[in-house]
């Protein structure tokens, strides 16, 4: 049987692809390594069984010898998600990016050399590029150009697959994708964040001009991405992936209000995030060739669909927002996950 590992998969994307390995490779036994920060969410889980094709590690990735140790079985390949992701809260303080999304991504590499894998997925970001003009799209060879402390951390991480690659033909994959959306996504970032208050009739805080573009990719696309990467990429390659859905900020969050009939007196105009890159686009046509990379929805049947979902798992993110999924580790799963 083959055994992948899949770190932070306890995070938006990370657990969304679980479920989709679930659906589409159930032969596939996963071990998910996650130390649950406060974007690590066991509930988004809770119907996969523990089992021989399920295992939970709750471990630090950037802590080499208490992962070694843990980890006591053959790993085939590694998709690492595992980061912290949101750019707001690295501008208030870097320090954590650099320990998980740097240091952590070496120690992945380290030990997936260890574990001789045959392929390890790195799971990057178009931020990874800078910031686009009113024309033209991130490549493959646009230059590295990061703008924020996350990007910035990514950056180094995709540098050091880079590197290991090179150095010890190391089978590292890049990928680099735009801004995805969908299920169990947290709700500090935009669309779930604009969704929750709209259900609550709170205010929709818009940074700057709300004019902004980004490129939207429903999330099973993305994670449909990866596995193609797994299985089809090649060692030292980068791909980039993307939802060929740009739109500005303001754009999406009068789609979101429409959805849920809100009135847009709800938007607010805040301070602008600093440093706030102005457009991300992707130009995916080399993962389209070389993968078969598609999308399978676009973004009005995704808006929909992720709509339906928070309105329907209202629970999920109230208890986000009152902090009770925190206990969710300890009531279902104990102490000691090493098993
Ligand atoms: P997320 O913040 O929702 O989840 C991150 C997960 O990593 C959480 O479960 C967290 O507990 C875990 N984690 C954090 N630090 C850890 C550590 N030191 N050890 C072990 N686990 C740790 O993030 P996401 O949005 O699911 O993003 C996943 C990956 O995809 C990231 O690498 C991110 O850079 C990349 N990415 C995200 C997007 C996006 O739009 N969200 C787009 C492109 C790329
Ligand atoms: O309250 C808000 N108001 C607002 O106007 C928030 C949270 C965001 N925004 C704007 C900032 C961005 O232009 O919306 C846009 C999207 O913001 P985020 O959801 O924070 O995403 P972004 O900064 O684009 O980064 C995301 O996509 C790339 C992910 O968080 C990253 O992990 C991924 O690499």
């Amino acid at each position: 049987m083959t055994t992948l590992l899949v770190t932070g998969g306890a995070g938006f994307i990370g657990s969304n692809f679980i479920h989709l390995l679930r659906r589409e490779r159930p032969e596939i036994r996963i071990v998910n390594v996650d130390v649950l920060t406060y974007a690590g969410n066991l509930e988004n889980l809770k119907d996969v069984p523990l089992d021989d094709h399920y295992r939970f590690i709750r471990c630090d990735i950037a802590d080499n010898q208490a992962l070694k140790e843990a980890v006591d079985e053959k790993i085939d390949a590694v998709v690492h998600f595992a980061a912290e992701s949101h750019v707001d809260r690295s501008i208030e303080d870097a320090s954590a990016f650099l320990r998980t999304n740097v240091i952590g991504t070496q120690v992945m590499i380290d030990l997936a050399r260890a574990w001789d894998v045959e392929k390890f997925v790195h799971v990057s970001t178009d931020e990874v590029y800078g910031s686009l003009g009113d024309e033209g799209l991130f490549t493959e060879e646009t230059p590295i150009s990061p703008n924020s402390p996350y990007s910035a951390s990514k950056a180094a991480s995709d540098l050091l697959v880079r590197a290991a690659v090179e150095t010890h033909q190391f089978p590292g994959i890049i990928t680099r994708c735009s801004n995805n959306y969908g299920p169990y996504q947290f709700p500090e970032k935009l669309i779930p964040l604009m969704i929750s208050n709209a259900t609550e009739d709170k205010p929709l805080p818009i940074y700057g001009d709300g004019m902004n573009v980004r490129d939207w990719i429903w999330v099973d696309d993305h994670c449909m991405g990866i596995l193609l990467a797994l299985e089809k990429g090649k060692p030292g390659h980068v791909y980039n992936l993307g939802g060929k859905s740009e739109l500005t900020n303001m754009a999406v969050v009068k789609a979101i209000l429409k959805s849920v009939d809100k009135p847009e007196s709800l938007i607010t105009f805040v301070t602008d995030r600093k440093g706030h890159d102005q457009r991300y686009a992707i130009d995916c046509s080399y993962a389209e060739k070389e993968l078969g990379f598609d999308r399978s929805i676009d973004f009005e049947e995704g808006l929909k669909r992720t709509v339906d979902w928070y309105l329907e798992n209202e629970s999920w993110w109230q208890r986000i927002k009152t902090g009770a999924y925190l206990e969710y580790y300890d009531r279902h799963y104990g102490k000691d996950l090493s098993e």
